[in-house]
């Protein structure tokens, strides 16, 4: 009879103790099984009052029972430790989760992209090459001998005799005029090196865009049709530009480029010193001495060319008074530019 009530509350047990899936449903079945006042104990009690023949059974089967609970329990107790406590009601696994932050681009990438679309609505092609160069791409191939004044405003980074870090992005234009027949209408945005002092507006590293056009007849008035259309696209469209006589040893004409003032629109205030104009770029018409080094043929072909500072141009639109800023890393500037 004991017997019997012994596997009935070992079942039962089993039963219960599958379903008890936290710590606490575990202790309330020890408690009902194994507590002072349990099930088991009650039988234990119950031992002495059976009559002699039966006790040494009873009290064998009762202590087998009891060490099948207690493992029972003991393996409820790690299965409860387990699984999640949270409760159902306090996670919702349908809530979407907390979002990465994003990153975006480079307000200077951001200014080649804008740059490099307009110029490709009108023909030209992208191209590149590399910041590290010889001195024939960087200097003699445009027009300015080993002992040619200019060349101090260029001349320092060198990693050898006659490598270096390129001081503007004219040796792409080169390198593609050699590998290239006319008609050539290419733009080359990349990084380049100089020998400046750091300040508001100087960076010993910094960016720029060259254009380069080659073809029969090209002529100082496309060279003024383009950059107009340019600074239009770039600005606003009521911008007006203006060319001024310069010197470039790669250019014969050569021309700085003003634009009214993309600030004032030309009334006059400190970003242009009251006079209405702001410098944008320099441009010319490619000296046919340039022409010789790539091997074009100079009595067919003209060309123009320019240069612009990426740094400047997005300093005039965006309004950012330092150039150390694109450089130093800051967030709290870089990302007012997640456009
Ligand atoms: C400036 C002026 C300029 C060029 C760059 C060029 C390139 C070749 C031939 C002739 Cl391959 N010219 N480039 C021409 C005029 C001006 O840059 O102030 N840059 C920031």
């Amino acid at each position: 009879m004991v017997q019997e009530r012994l596997k009935e509350l070992l079942a039962e047990a089993e039963k219960l103790m599958a379903k008890a899936d936290n710590k606490d449903a575990v202790e309330r079945l020890r408690v009902k099984y194994l507590g002072r006042k349990g099930e088991l104990t009650k039988i234990f009690k119950s031992i002495p009052d059976l009559p002699d023949s039966q006790k040494p059974l009873v009290g064998k089967s009762a202590n087998i029972a009891k060490n099948k609970l207690e493992k029972l329990i003991k393996e409820a107790f790690q299965q409860a430790e387990e699984k999640p406590q949270a409760s159902p009601a306090s996670f919702d696994p349908t809530i979407p989760g907390a979002p990465p932050p994003l990153g975006h681009i480079h307000p200077l990438t951001h200014t080649i992209e804008e740059v490099s679309d307009i110029f490709r609505t009108m023909g030209f092609t992208v191209a590149e090459g590399p910041e590290v160069e010889k001195d024939w791409y960087n200097f003699e191939a445009l027009n300015i001998p080993p002992d040619h004044p200019s060349r101090d405003d260029f001349d320092t980074f060198y990693v050898s005799d006659h490598i270096l870090l390129r001081s503007q992005t004219s040796t792409v234009q080169i390198r593609t005029m050699e590998k290239n027949e006319p008609p050539v209408r290419i733009i080359a945005p990349g990084r380049c090196f100089r020998p400046d002092t750091e300040d508001a507006r100087h960076s010993a590293m910094f960016h720029q865009i060259e254009g380069l056009m080659v073809d029969e007849n090209v002529s100082f008035g496309d060279l003024k049709a383009i950059l107009h259309i340019f600074a239009r696209e770039f600005f606003h469209e009521d911008v007006e530009v203006r060319f001024r006589p310069s010197f470039f040893p790669f250019t014969e004409p050569s021309a700085e480029v003003d634009c009214t003032c993309p600030v004032c629109s030309g009334d006059g205030c400190s970003t242009c010193s009251y006079s209405g104009w702001l410098e944008i770029l320099g441009a010319g018409m490619v000296d046919p001495n340039v022409f010789d080094s790539v091997g074009f043929d100079k009595e067919k072909y003209t060309g123009f060319a320019f240069g612009m500072g990426i740094e400047r141009l997005a300093m005039l639109k965006y309004r950012i008074n330092d150039i150390r800023l694109f450089f130093n890393g800051d967030t709290r500037f870089l990302s007012q530019f997640s456009l």
